[in-house]
This record gives structure tokens, C-alpha cells and sequence, in this order.
């Protein structure tokens, strides 16, 4: 079957694209548009064209496969000026997704209809791009310029009442969308002249009498776009639409798209694109796997993590029974989960009635025993082994068979704990970043013996609550945490030697994180794992926690704050540090920023590089995605692997290998990394 195909509704041409997954405008595509349009202008008895697509969505954007890759022609421009050109009115038909330059191809087109739920955008920018067949001269031109400027500068789509309201759809279709698309077409078959989208000017009127609304833009956006260069190309480009004629406006989207297309930051948000689609892929399963039935999630611990992971659930729909050994602490918890979900509530992002929803989902119980009926059962309470093993052997009592018993553990070895129970095939770990009810990334961690059906049903229920999931192996920290562990040491260490904590943390913000690793420790909990022994201070670390610093909950830690949590350097902390140079003999030298790169985030390449030898990751674009999602990396750095191919792998082993002294006798080099490397091969491949 092609690709495209035309067929006739009386004097209507129907051009319909059945290219699945998403209608993506590849080659074969964009040569069917030509020719069905080419028909149309060819046929007198053709009066009307509609563009539909089949399958889930309209066109979802260009095919992003073919990015990279020799242009084939005719280009995407090209054809959207065809299909505007069409000596006939064209009427797009829109539903799902008219995305990228599935939205040119519409805006194209002389008369937009759509169904209610359809979504239409421009989510170029996600991709380090702009929309660049034309969309950034028309879709000012159609929907108004503030419109334009927020979908292309932040790519987030608007639904279909939306854009009718705004002028961008013509009219919203109940029932069937072919008929009605006919329909319309019949209506407008006659009239003349060609409503030409790149010919509409009214609407640029308004920011032609204030020129300011673009700084205003960028200024109320500031902190939003910061590190991203596509932001600020879609905001010129929607510019030049007001400033300049169509035809120069549209050279203009040209070239800024091409100088986009041709950076890092482009290809390192789609290398990202594919990545988090691939990370739901699960290797060497057996064929035709098929998840279990989840219907009913038992939490076991009502703190804060328990409670934001039943908070994913209830929100999905799916009752919970929450388990705590005190009704205080069982209160409490319940509690501070009606109260987020108050606060959503009050930010218009929920209903009362979806927050009662949500709630009355909940059952809370101080019964390990009312877990019997749950399908999945979550082990969230704190880290000790002991701890876990003890409840995990009392829920293999208590669970129905086929339930999934699962471990919130953040390092701890889930071999271990799925050996303490009858079951090892049923267990499974289940790492939710904090808080866990916003965090988008989890950690499904493959135990020895865990089936392959609990892995399935483990990948599909994150789906399910819109979490992205990540197959991890058994080791100390799974991916995020262990590469967590060499950066953290060595930023204490550059402590001892002449750093600060404000500097270090620049230069972590500088390269785009939210945060630094001491503004970090001071959001977690700076006591998070500390001994508890006061009068047993062996470094920095013991030295804050017995000093009552124990991060922002004391408004001290590494910095102090003040009651707007704003970080100031401390001296108190500074004393600490140096009472430790004297204690260890240390002379404090100048450390540059290159050496904290050096010694914090190679050595976290390298450490990702060893999960990747060891197995514990199922390829390197997982481990990009933990970082994104899971510890604020900059998408546009497209994580940790793909960042060291674009710095070179050559210069981050010779990096490693000139501070090999001062990371200490306990670090080794990758062998993997290594000979990436000297081959001359790229990480992120693997
Ligand atoms: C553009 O248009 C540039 C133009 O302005 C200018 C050009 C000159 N191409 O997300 P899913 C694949 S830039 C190729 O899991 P969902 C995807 O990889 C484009 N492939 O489904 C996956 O493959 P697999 C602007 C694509 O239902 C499969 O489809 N448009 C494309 O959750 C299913 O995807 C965008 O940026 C593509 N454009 O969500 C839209 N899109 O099964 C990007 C998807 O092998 N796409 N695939 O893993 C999306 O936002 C979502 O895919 C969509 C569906 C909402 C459409």
C-alpha cells in the first residue's frame, strides 16, 4: 500500500497519508503531497482538496530519521509552498498530533478543521530547532504573534479549542472527521481569493505598534531558555515575520534554522529524542512476554518517598493501601499528600473533585496483612538492609501469589533482599527519584532471577503513571546514584585542597546544571547516611552533620540560608574546611574550574563507562537518560555519554590520566573508555 494515496468524494480530492507510527513527512510523504496536489491543479473536475492522515495522528513533524542525512528532495519547504500555491482550497484535516512541520503542512493549507482533542504544535525548539518550513512566518501570521511566540519558544502544543479560539483552526469537527472535512471543503469549494496564510499581515499589526513585546518575552523567560540557544532562534525568527516582508522572513527561518541544525545542542536534543523512546526497550526477553494484570499497589512507609510513589498511582487511577507502623506517622503522611495535591489544586493544574478522586483512592493502614490483595506491593521505607529483609520475608507471607514485591531502595543490593523471601522471580527494585510525585525518571532495577514478566509489567506501569523508565543492573547505586559516588568524593576532596563550595557549584550551574553537588547535598540532607555519632568526626561531612548542619530543613549546611532559602558562603564552613587541612596536612592550592571538571565530571564518565562494561546498563543512551530525568543534566548536552564524545574521549583520558594522582589510589581508568578512545569511537554509541 502507498504511502500516500488520492481517491475522489465527487469534486473533492482526498489526499490521505498512511505512514506509520506518526505520519512522519519523510521522502515518500512529501513526494505524494506533490503529486496529489499536482493532481488537484491538473483535473478540472477536482474543485476542493482535503489533507487527512491516517492511524493515530496527523503529521507529527518531519522525519527526524532523515535528519543528518543527504537532503532528498522536494524539501519540506518546498512542498508547503506547493500545497499553498494549489490553484484549489485545500482543507487540512486535523487530528492527534499536527506537530513540527505537520503544523506547516496546515498552516500551508487554506482551511484548518480539527477534532476536539487534537493537539497542534510546534515542538521544534525541543529538538534544539525551529520550525522550519515556513511555520515561524505563518503561524504568527495565523494565530497572532504572542501565540506563535510561545508555541515555537517553548514547543508546547495548544489543543484544538485553543487554536480555534486563537484563529488557528477554522472549525472543530464532532463525528467523523472525513465527512465533516468534505463537507467543509464543499462549503468553500467556490470562494475566491485563496486565503494564503504567508499573504495574512492583520495580525502582525498589534506587535508592529510595540516592538517591546519581544524583550518582554525573552525577559519573562529568562530563567526558562537559560543555556538553550533554540529558544532565542524562534523568538528572532517569529521576529523577522513582523519586521520584515514574508518572502525575506522566510530566508531569515532558513538561515537561523541551518546555523541551529548544524550545532551540538540540535544534535544532542535529538540524540535525546530517540534515547528515551529506546530506554522503554527491554534486551533479551523471551518472545511475546505479556505483563501482569496491576490493579491494586500496596506502599509500605508513609514519608516521603512512600507517599509521593502513592501519589503517582492514585493520580493514574489505581488505588493504593498505605502501610505505616504509627497512626502519627500514618496521619502525617496522608496528610502532606492532600496537602500537594491541595497545592496543585490551588495552581489550577487539578479539580477539588479529581483531588477527592485521588484521595478516596487511598487507604491507609497500620496492617502489613490488608496488603494481601495488592498485585504490586512497594518497600519504601529507609535504607538498611536488615530492615528491608526483615519485611520483605513477612510480605512473602502476607502476598497473594504473583504479586510483585518491590524495593524503593536507593543502593542497596536487590538480590539480597528478593533472597529473604520464597519468590526471587517476584522481586524487583523500583528507584523513584525525590519527590517522587514530580521526578519523571525510575530506576527498574533486574534483579538476578527477576522474571521477565515483572520487568515488562514494571516498564509498562511507568508508562502508566508518565514516569521513564530505566532498566538497571544489581551494583552499589544502580546508574545514577554510583555515578553520583566518584563526583561527590571528589568535590569533598577539592574541598581539603583549596576549593569552595561556591565554586565548585558555579561551575556545575555554569554548564547548565540547576545545581551543584554541595547545593545538592544541602537540598537532600547533608545527615543523608551519616552515622548519627556526633563525637565521631572523620571528615567534612561528619564535621557539618555534628555541627547541626544538615542541609536547607536547618537553613545550614554547606551554605547558610536565610528564611528565603537563599545560599550565602558560610564561615563557619570555611573554619571546618580548614581546621581539616591542618589536621591532614594539606596545603590549599588554586584550583582551576578545568580541574573540577576534570576530577569530578570525567570521573563520572568514567564511572558510567564501567556501568556500561559491568552490564548494569542496557546501553549508553540509558545512562543519559537517568541523568536527564533523574539529576537535572542539560538536555541539550544530551547527558553524560554523549557529552564525552563531544569533548573528545581522547582528551577525557588524558584528563583522568594527569590527575590520576590526586583521584587517589582507588580509581582506575576504564578499559572500555580507554579503548573507545584509541579507536576513535564515540561512548554513546555503545
Ligand atoms: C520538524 O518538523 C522540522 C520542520 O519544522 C522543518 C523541516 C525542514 N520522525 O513518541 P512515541 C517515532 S521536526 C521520525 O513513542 P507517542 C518514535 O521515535 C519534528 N520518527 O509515540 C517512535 O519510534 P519507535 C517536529 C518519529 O504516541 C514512534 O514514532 N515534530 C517522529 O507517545 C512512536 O513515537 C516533533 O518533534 C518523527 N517526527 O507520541 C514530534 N516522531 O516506536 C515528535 C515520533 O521506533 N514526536 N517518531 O521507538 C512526538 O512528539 C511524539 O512521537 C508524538 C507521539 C506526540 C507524535
Amino acid at each position: 500500500m502507498s504511502t500516500i494515496s488520492t481517491a475522489r468524494h465527487g469534486d473533492i480530492l482526498i489526499i490521505s497519508s498512511n505512514n506509520p507510527p506518526v505520519n512522519a513527512l519523510g521522502i515518500a510523504v512529501r513526494e505524494g503531497l506533490v503529486a496529489g496536489i499536482e493532481e488537484a491543479d491538473r483535473d478540472d473536475a477536482v474543485k476542493a482538496v482535503v489533507i487527512i492522515c491516517e492511524g493515530q495522528t496527523f503529521f507529527a513533524g518531519a522525519d527526524i530519521t532523515e535528519f543528518g542525512k543527504p537532503m532528498q528532495m522536494p524539501m519540506l519547504p518546498m512542498v508547503v509552498d506547493i500545497v499553498e500555491n494549489c490553484t484549489k482550497p485545500v482543507v487540512a484535516a486535523i487530528h492527534g498530533t499536527a506537530f513540527g512541520g505537520g503544523l506547516e503542512v496546515a498552516l500551508a493549507s487554506h482551511y484548518r478543521v480539527a477534532v476536539p482533542n487534537a493537539k497542534l504544535g510546534v515542538p521544534e525548539v525541543k529538538l534544539g530547532l525551529l520550525p522550519g518550513a515556513g511555520g515561524t512566518q505563518r503561524l504568527p501570521r495565523v494565530a497572532g504573534v504572542r501565540k506563535a511566540l510561545e508555541m515555537a519558544a517553548t514547543g508546547n502544543p495548544i489543543g484544538a479549542k485553543e487554536a480555534y479560539d486563537c484563529g488557528l483552526v477554522d472549525k472543530l469537527i464532532e463525528g467523523d472527521l472525513l465527512q465533516h472535512a468534505v463537507a467543509y471543503a464543499e462549503e468553500v469549494k467556490d470562494s475566491r481569493p485563496l486565503p494564503k496564510s504567508s499573504e495574512r499581515d492583520q495580525k502582525l499589526e498589534e506587535a508592529r505598534a510595540n516592538p517591546g513585546l519581544f524583550d518582554e518575552f525573552r525577559a519573562a523567560n529568562a530563567r526558562k531558555f537559560r543555556g538553550f540557544d533554540a529558544p532565542e532562534y524562534n523568538v528572532r525568527a517569529v521576529q523577522a515575520a513582523v519586521d520584515k516582508p514574508y518572502a525575506q522572513g522566510v530566508l531569515d527561518e532558513r538561515r537561523l534554522f541551518m546555523e541551529l541544525m548544524s550545532g551540538t545542542q540540535a544534535k544532542a536534543q535529538q540524540y535525546f529524542f530517540f534515547a528515551e523512546r529506546k530506554a522503554s526497550k527491554i534486551e533479551g526477553l523471551p518472545e511475546g512476554t505479556s505483563p501482569r494484570d496491576i490493579r491494586k499497589v500496596g506502599v509500605i512507609g508513609a514519608g516521603t518517598m512512600g507517599g509521593g510513589i502513592s501519589m503517582n498511582f492514585l493520580s493514574a487511577g489505581i488505588p493504593v493501601t498505605i502501610v505505616e507502623m504509627q497512626q502519627e506517622a500514618l496521619d502525617r503522611g496522608t496528610g502532606v499528600m492532600l496537602k500537594n495535591y491541595q497545592a496543585t489544586a490551588a495552581k489550577g493544574k487539578m479539580s477539588a473533585e479529581q483531588v477527592g478522586q485521588a484521595m478516596g483512592l487511598l487507604t491507609p493502614t497500620l496492617k502489613l496483612e490488608d496488603l494481601a490483595d495488592c498485585d504490586l506491593v512497594i518497600e519504601a521505607v529507609f535504607e538498611n538492609m536488615d530492615v528491608k529483609k526483615e519485611i520483605f520475608g513477612k510480605l512473602d507471607g502476607i502476598c497473594k501469589p504473583g504479586a510483585i514485591l518491590a524495593s524503593n531502595t536507593s543502593y542497596l543490593d536487590v538480590d539480597e533482599i528478593a533472597a529473604s523471601t520464597s519468590r526471587p522471580r517476584d522481586v524487583v527494585g523500583l528507584h523513584f527519584f525525590s519527590p517522587a510525585n514530580v521526578m519523571k525518571l525510575l530506576e527498574v532495577v533486574r534483579g538476578r532471577e527477576t522474571a521477565p514478566d515483572v520487568l515488562v509489567t514494571a516498564m509498562q506501569l511507568a508508562k502508566r503513571i508518565k514516569k521513564v523508565a530505566v532498566v538497571a543492573g544489581v551494583t552499589y547505586g544502580f546508574i545514577g546514584n554510583r555515578m553520583l559516588i566518584p563526583r561527590q568524593t571528589q568535590a569533598m576532596q577539592l574541598l581539603l585542597e583549596g576549593a569552595t563550595p561556591a565554586q565548585v557549584d558555579k561551575v556545575y550551574t555554569d554548564f547548565g546544571m540547576p545545581m551543584g553537588p554541595f547545593q545538592m547535598a544541602d537540598l537532600a540532607g547533608v545527615d543523608i547516611g551519616w552515622h548519627r555519632d556526633p563525637g565521631r568526626v572523620e571528615n567534612i561531612r561528619d564535621a557539618l552533620c555534628a555541627a547541626d548542619r544538615w542541609g536547607q530543613k536547618k537553613s545550614a549546611g554547606f551554605y547558610d540560608y536565610d528564611e528565603k532559602r537563599r545560599p550565602a558562603p558560610s564561615p563557619a564552613v570555611q573554619e571546618i574546611i580548614e581546621q581539616f587541612r591542618v589536621k591532614e596536612g594539606v596545603q590549599p592550592r588554586e584550583i582551576s574550574d578545568q580541574e573540577i571538571i576534570e576530577r569530578t565530571l570525567y570521573t563520572m564518565v568514567n564511572e558510567g563507562a564501567m556501568i556500561l562494561e559491568g552490564g548494569f546498563a542496557q546501553r549508553a543512551t540509558d545512562i543519559d537518560v537517568v541523568w536527564i530525568y533523574g539529576y537535572g543534566w542539560p538536555v541539550y548536552r544530551g547527558g553524560p555519554m554523549f557529552w564525552a564524545d563531544t569533548e573528545g574521549l581522547k582528551k577525557i583520558v588524558e584528563g583522568l590520566r594527569n590527575q590520576q594522582e590526586r583521584l587517589g589510589p582507588d580509581f582506575k581508568l576504564s578499559p572500555l573508555l580507554v579503548s573507545k578512545a584509541e579507536a576513535g569511537e564515540k561512548l554513546s554509541k555503545v
